[in-house]
């Protein structure tokens, strides 16, 4: 049975999760939730709720109306976001996941989490950041991953909760834009390129981060819950990865469509630093090995096809 709970749906994630989902399991098998308020192509195509995750007790009620048996946990504040205001990133974060896992436990649900390379910090290996590493992470979004991630590991082991998570990296697509990320960059650059031909930055040209292209994201999110349980050692916390990228080897991959785009520079401190204390390169090998991991799209592919969509 796939009665699927998802948490955070409006998001930059839940935009493209939430309809593969009830593509693959059935419109009226996916409610989907958010604290706010949401357009038809949410709230037509199936069932929708506003929910805020922090409140245990409605997330309890809606699970148990919709007689849900997988949650997908997205409701969160991401890392930029969470500098300005840590305290709602811990309550936001924690509070969700906390409440999440409770009404797992009691229901019986299985629960997917991502994690984020937000849970590295300046003392991990940077290139490559291993899959089991010193993770002491400066950002509150950061401590809230690692948190996350071990809290999920604990449900499982003194519970016997089905949780499980990827760590993410930035994450780059079309449609519902992203939340107040470090890694938005790699996502505004292309609307920019499209909308004026040129993009301001706020991170340096040589910063490099791991990147993925959202359907290769939506496929390790469900690849991960229909992985076989039985071969899985990293539940909660598997590195995937996709493509690096710099800024300036974006821009100049985008110049071979659009020859004419520029960019500049107009640095942030605050996501600079971020930045800097994430790794190049994370290692994935844990998941190809555990259970097939393997993305579609790389840079060319990747690049191709946002520009192809922006432009109509
Ligand atoms: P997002 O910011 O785009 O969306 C989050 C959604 O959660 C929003 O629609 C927001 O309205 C909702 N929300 C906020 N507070 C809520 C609450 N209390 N109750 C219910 N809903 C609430 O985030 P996203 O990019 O879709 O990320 C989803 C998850 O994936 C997060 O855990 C994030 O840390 C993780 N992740 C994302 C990326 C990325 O690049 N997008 C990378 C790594 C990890
Ligand atoms: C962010 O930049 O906060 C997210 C992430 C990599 O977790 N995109």
């Amino acid at each position: 049975m796939n009665r699927i709970l998802v948490t955070g749906a409006g998001g930059q994630i839940g935009s493209w999760l939430v309809p593969k989902l009830r593509e693959l399991y059935g419109e009226s098998a996916v409610l989907a939730t958010d604290i706010r308020s949401l357009g038809p192509q949410m709230t037509k195509a199936g069932p929708f709720q506003v929910l805020d995750a922090t409140d245990a007790r409605a997330v309890g009620q809606a699970a148990m109306r919709h007689d849900a048996d997988v949650i997908y946990h997205l409701a969160a504040i991401l890392s930029a976001v969470g500098e300005r205001d840590p305290r709602l990133a811990w309550h936001v974060n924690m509070g969700s996941l906390e409440a999440v896992l409770e009404v797992a436990r009691e229901q019986h649900c299985a629960v997917f989490t991502p994690s984020s390379i937000g849970v590295f910090g300046p003392d991990s290996p940077k290139d490559p950041a291993p899959q089991d590493t010193i993770l002491r992470p400066g950002t509150m979004y950061g401590i809230t991953k690692v948190a996350g991630e071990l809290l999920c590991d604990y449900y499982h082991r003194h519970f016997g909760v089905d949780a499980r998570g990827v760590r993410f990296p930035g994450l780059i697509s079309y449609g519902a834009p992203p939340g107040g990320g470090t890694t938005d960059w790699a996502v505004d650059i292309f609307y920019q390129a499209v909308e004026s031909g040129r993009y301001t930055c706020f991170l340096s040209g040589r910063t490099q981060l791991d990147m993925m292209y959202m359907p290769d994201a939506i496929r390790a999110a469900i690849g991960i819950m229909e992985a076989d349980p039985e071969r899985l050692v990293h539940r909660n916390a598997f590195n995937v990865t996709a493509m690096q990228l710099t800024p300036e080897g974006l821009a100049e991959e985008i110049r071979k469509h659009l020859p004419a785009f520029t960019i500049a520079y107009d640095i942030d401190p605050v996501r600079q630093d971020i930045a800097d204390s994430w790794p190049d390169r994370i290692d994935d090998t844990a998941a190809r090995d555990e259970w097939g991991w393997k993305p579609d799209f790389d840079t060319v592919a990747m690049t191709t096809d946002m520009l192809t969509h922006l432009k109509g």
